[in-house]
């Protein structure tokens, strides 16, 4: 650690202070904001993480030099067509901290020739047992996760409360937001759980600092306690879907292999929406900030 100070990253922000008699400011309020966050993993370490080992020993992913953003280490996902979309790429990661409202990062980058289909999962966060894959919903269980959708965009893709659905509900873009080809984007899921009697959870997803999708009146989860909390990392990113429609194929119509590459996955608690994909630099701070 080389006498790193933990406290160091945390910085102060200044809310505002008490304007008295004459304009002048006597006392300002301040609180303090943790920007360490809960994971992070950047595949630049010399040491590899949990989470880096955990995704590199995945059949379907593995680390490029080069390929991560700002000519860093990246993850690569192979997405195999079959039956049901492309096979699943699963890794879950829980967090060593509980949190009602958390944002999760990462950067991504799909190369000329990704193909979307029907669309497809792109990574989230759950409580201590979450819920995927259209198994059934229970009060304390939930998921939520980023799709990407067809047209080049996203979507979210909730496992709330709703009643007499089998799947997950989701929202897109207004605004007719697409992905950009062989470049890195910067997607932030934001999240806050309802109160337990309350329809007012949201999951809001960001790409390059700017909100693209707003999903609001959320019933997340249907009761309180502490496995309700925000506390997994979902790793989740394939093609699907239940049938052959959803599969990536070739020019002959036959399944095929496409890819897409990841880099700098972040759990911050609270609300941290990342502006840009993170230079080497910036990655590297963030990964001190972690330890
Ligand atoms: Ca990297």
């Amino acid at each position: 650690m080389n006498g790193f100070d933990l406290t160091m990253p945390r910085v102060l922000v200044v809310l505002g202070c008490a304007l008295l008699l004459g304009g002048i400011c006597l006392a300002p309020t301040a609180v303090v904001h943790a920007e360490s966050p809960v994971l992070f993993e950047s595949f630049d370490a010399d040491a590899p993480g949990d989470l880096h080992e955990r995704l590199e020993s995945h059949r379907h992913l593995s680390l490029v030099e080069g390929e991560g953003v700002d000519g860093s280490t990246g993850l690569k996902a192979d997405y195999v067509g079959f039956d049901q979309g492309s096979e699943r790429i699963v890794v879950r990661q829980s967090l060593d901290q509980r949190m009602s409202e958390a944002t999760l990062s990462y950067d991504v980058k799909f190369p000329e020739e990704f193909q979307f289909v029907r669309g497809g999962k792109l990574h989230g966060l759950g409580p201590e047992s979450p819920v995927t894959g259209g198994h059934d919903r229970e009060p304390h269980r939930w998921s939520a996760r980023v799709t990407f959708s067809r047209d080049d965009s996203v979507r979210t893709y909730v496992y709330d409360q709703t009643e007499d659905v089998t799947y997950g509900v989701g929202r897109g873009p207004g605004n007719g937001f697409t992905f950009s080809r062989e470049q890195y984007h910067a997607v932030s899921m934001h999240m806050r759980l309802n109160d337990p009697d309350e329809s007012n959870g949201f999951v809001n997803i960001y790409v390059d600092g700017e909100r693209v999708v707003t999903h609001d009146g959320l019933r997340i989860r249907g009761t309180g306690g502490e496995n309700t909390l925000i506390q997994e990392f979902l790793f989740s990113t394939f093609h699907g879907g239940s049938s052959p429609q959803w599969a990536p194929v070739d020019e002959d119509g036959e399944y095929t292999t496409v890819h897409a590459y990841f880099d700098n996955f972040a759990v911050h608690e609270g609300e941290a929406i990342r502006e840009a994909p993170l230079s080497q630099e910036q990655a590297a701070e963030k990964m001190d900030a972690a330890r």
